[in-house]
């Protein structure tokens, strides 16, 4: 057995990865492709109650958001030249140029909106740690584990677990806060994280850390 995974409210994040519309709402990019985005949707409730309990411990929550320029100098030509005509990055969507900076449909959905203070990454690929500065914000802030919450599970939820990972940081990875748009990707994507004692990082739930929060506040 791995070593539990220590709630430290002192050195721990929540990472809330990519909850942007085109990603989850009907109507949207993701569905536009052909995804059941209720597979994606079905995690805003239960990370809304998690940040709000991450919030009333004044806690620190970092958001991000994949997209580019709207010049599209920051997007490799492979991904741009990747997906099906008339749906790739940059192309006019339903809720605007599909993953741009600015456009509607690039922001974070309503109910999961950062309030003053939080941090949001605009990240051009699928890892937080790509040419953004995260590292650099967790290191000002002393944090080294990350509790990640997100979609999707296995594209920018696992990269940046991995990075994470080899970065030193520890990862727990909530089940009911990421999610999927293909079940069995949903499954094994988990299962990959914390197989081999935690090969890469644990995997909880959110209740399980709301209420290690409610239990740190009761030691104080
Ligand atoms: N945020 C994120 O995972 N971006 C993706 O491109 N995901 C897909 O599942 N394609």
């Amino acid at each position: 057995m791995p070593a539990p995974f220590t709630f430290d409210q002192d050195t721990t994040a929540l990472l809330v990865i990519d909850m942007q519309r085109d990603f989850l709402l009907p109507g949207g990019f993701g569905e536009s492709l052909g995804n059941d985005v209720s597979q994606l949707s079905r995690t805003i409730e239960p990370l809304a109650a998690l940040m709000a309990a991450w919030r009333a411990e004044g806690l620190p929550i970092i958001h991000t958001r994949e997209g580019h320029e709207p010049d599209l100098s920051d997007c490799p030509p492979a991904k741009l030249r990747r997906g099906l005509p008339s749906q790739r990055i940059g192309d006019p969507g339903a809720f605007g140029r599909i993953l741009i900076r600015g456009e509607y449909g690039h922001d974070i959905v309503d109910e999961l909106a950062p309030v003053d203070g939080e941090v949001v990454l605009d990240k051009p690929g699928k890892g937080a740690f790509y040419a953004t500065d995260l590292q650099e914000i967790l290191d000002k802030f002393g944090i080294t584990r990350l509790i990640v919450t997100g979609v999707t599970t296995e594209v920018c939820v696992h990269t940046t677990v991995r990075e994470a990972n080899d970065r030193g940081y520890e990862c727990l990875v909530l089940a009911d806060c990421v999610g999927s748009y293909f079940p069995e990707f949903q499954r094994v994507g988990l299962e990959m994280i914390a197989a081999q004692g935690g090969i890469f990082g644990w995997v909880a739930d959110s209740p399980t850390v709301i209420a290690a929060i409610a239990a740190s506040e009761e030691q104080k």
